[in-house]
């Protein structure tokens, strides 16, 4: 079995790389995988840098180039729902691309033709975190997230992807890592832990909680990487 992991920036993944110790480096498409071996399984991790287009050649290259047969998104995200605060930890159940908009040709905000306004993340692999957070004790809070090529800072536009996407959370990589990993038939999981409430104090609140909620939202994914190990045994 080989699983991705995969993050948006470095303080996303390091946490990882630190628990797991021991890999090896090999540099593709002008970014850095982390391979190794974990109790007899391989596993890839990698950050992307940000946004859509970063994230889409990241899952791509894991996919295909790795051959991972899962992929785990662990990182930070802004806060739409009022109920959640910093540290909290998030899993989206579909995704969808909060900036794509040819409602011009009459269509719903986040569909191109052929495609469709969200992305289901794995319901397996959903279980399995569920399942995780029940023996750990943690809260996990399933919700709709909207990803775009935009920090979001503003309380207008935030209400504004609540309305449209009903959705709890907003980052700017996972719905492209869902369409890759839809299009490939690889099951995907996107974790993340609130950094900010995209209001007009959001990137204080992200400098300032960003290295803690990656940990924490790493400290679950590695509970997960055990479980499903556990279930391929
Ligand atoms: O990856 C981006 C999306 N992440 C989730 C997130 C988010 N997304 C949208 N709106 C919000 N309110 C959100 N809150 C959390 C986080 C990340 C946001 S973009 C942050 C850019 C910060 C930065 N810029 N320069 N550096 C850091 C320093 C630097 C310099 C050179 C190389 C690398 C980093």
């Amino acid at each position: 079995m080989k699983i991705a992991i995969m993050g948006a920036m470095p303080e996303e993944i390091e946490p990882l790389l630190e628990y797991f110790g021991k890999y090896k480096t090999i540099e593709y498409a002008k970014n850095k995988f982390y391979t190794l071996d974990y109790k007899g399984s391989e596993i890839v991790i990698a950050y992307s840098k940000i946004g859509k287009v970063n994230a889409t050649i990241t899952a791509t290259t894991l996919i295909e180039k790795f051959g991972c047969e899962k992929l785990l998104f662990s990182g930070v995200a802004g806060a739409i729902a009022s109920s959640l605060k910093v540290g909290d930890l998030v899993i989206a159940t579909k995704l969808s691309q909060h900036d794509l908009d040819i409602t011009a040709f009459g269509h719903p905000y986040g569909y191109v033709p052929e495609g469709s306004v969200y992305e289901e993340a794995d319901k397996e692999l959903i279980k399995i975190a569920k399942s995780v957070a029940l023996k750990e004790g943690i809260e996990l809070i399933e919700t709709i997230i909207a990803t775009g090529d935009q920090f979001i800072c503003e309380v207008e536009k935030k209400d504004w992807i609540q309305k449209t996407f009903d959705a709890g959370a907003l980052e700017m990589e996972g719905a492209a890592v869902a369409l890759v990993c839809n299009a490939l038939d690889v099951p995907f999981f996107i974790l993340r832990s609130i950094s900010d409430a995209a209001d007009m104090d959001a990137s204080f609140s992200f400098d300032e909680f960003l290295e803690s909620s990656a940990k924490i939202s790493a400290k679950f994914i590695i509970s997960m990487i055990e479980s499903i190990i556990d279930k391929t045994k």
